[in-house]
């Protein structure tokens, strides 16, 4: 069976993990702790020991995520994530390049730091690199996306380029008081739709590093980053802590007020189902019908998160810091 050698939240190996899910080919993961140094064990059939590493059910080993991608597009003949025109090609190879040479530097130099303690790749300072950032958003928009003339950068449907780019932003929402353009929002709320194995593979991953496994505080101790995340994250993780502590007080309560015969029923309900919701990175529902539970059937209410109601919420953070109504 194929394999894919992957790390915990790599950008890098989004996109030829969301490609395997989205094309349903059967593969076993393989989880490479870089911290520990796993990645030796590589060396037998990548030199380089990087992640993402793939071997194809033929045995056939390649890396470098995009030539990953383009050889299970060739080896499964997978159609799909290469336009067919020669300029939405062209396009999407100009993508797949600039996002190798100048937007992944730019993600890991300012996403990395916050994450691993470590500044990755950049040479820049954090301040350019924002700027840099959001000329980056403006390309996207304005050259690749030609400003509304197409859903995805691939075109009609979502292609290789659009699969190891919209995931970038998962690891950006990490990034504090870097603003997404509304028309990032709404890509990303195109491209959440259009590929299912987006959120449930990039949100748990970035959400089991940040909260399961503590971060780069886990990391730190194995002697490879520098300040644990926790530190790094200062007050925003103490105001974390305490509003846990303040949810799990209100449960404690709400449990007591919604005893049958309790005049106070449910005085928390709504306010915790929320916050809980928010908290995991869950889609609450508005609870606005008696048919919308939270199972997430069919509301009508305007603002509701439920599929299908007018409009809804985008949580591009994971953290719901970044919640937006589009
Ligand atoms: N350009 C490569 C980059 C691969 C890469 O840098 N992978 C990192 C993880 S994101 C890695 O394996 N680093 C090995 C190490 O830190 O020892 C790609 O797109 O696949």
């Amino acid at each position: 069976m194929a394999k894919l050698y992957s790390t915990d939240i790599s950008v890098n190996c989004f996109g030829p993990w969301l490609l395997l899910q989205e094309a349903k080919i059967p593969f076993i993961l393989d989880g490479i702790d870089l911290m520990k140094g796993e990645q030796e064990k590589l060396k037998p059939i990548n030199p380089l020991q990087c992640v993402p590493t793939f071997t194809d059910d033929t045995g056939l080993t390649s890396w470098e995520s995009n030539a990953i991608m383009r050889h299970i597009c060739r080896r499964y003949k997978l159609s799909q994530w290469i336009p067919s025109d020669p300029e939405g090609h062209a396009r999407q190879d100009v993508a797949l390049d600039w996002r190798q040479t100048v937007f992944y530097r730019h993600v890991s130099g300012l996403a990395y730091p916050i994450l691993f303690g470590k500044q990755g790749e950049a040479v820049e300072s954090k301040a350019e690199l924002k700027k840099l950032i959001r000329d980056d958003f403006e390309l996207i928009i304005d050259t690749f996306l030609g400003r509304g003339q197409r859903p995805f950068i691939g075109g009609e449907q979502p292609g290789l380029a659009d699969l190891t780019i919209a995931p970038a932003f998962k690891l950006l929402s990490v990034v504090p008081a870097l603003e997404f353009p509304r028309a990032i929002l709404d890509y990303l709320a195109r491209f959440e739709r259009a590929v299912p194995s987006f959120l449930p593979t990039c949100d748990k991953a970035l959400h089991a590093f940040l909260i399961e496994k503590g971060g780069a505080a886990n990391y730190s101790k194995q002697g490879a980053g520098s300040t644990p995340l926790t530190d790094k994250l200062g007050d925003a993780w103490e105001a974390t802590k305490q509003k846990a502590s303040e949810l799990k007080e209100k449960a404690a309560d709400t449990m007591e007020s919604l005893k049958p015969g309790n005049k106070d029923e449910g005085t928390y309900k709504d306010e915790i189902r929320e916050e809980a919701a928010a908290m995991q990175g869950s889609r609450p529902c508005c609870g606005a019908t008696s048919s919308c539970t939270c199972k997430m059937q069919g509301c009508t209410k305007v603002g509701c998160e439920c599929p299908g109601a007018p409009a809804r919420n985008v949580n591009v953070l994971g953290n719901n810091k970044g919640t937006m109504a589009i």
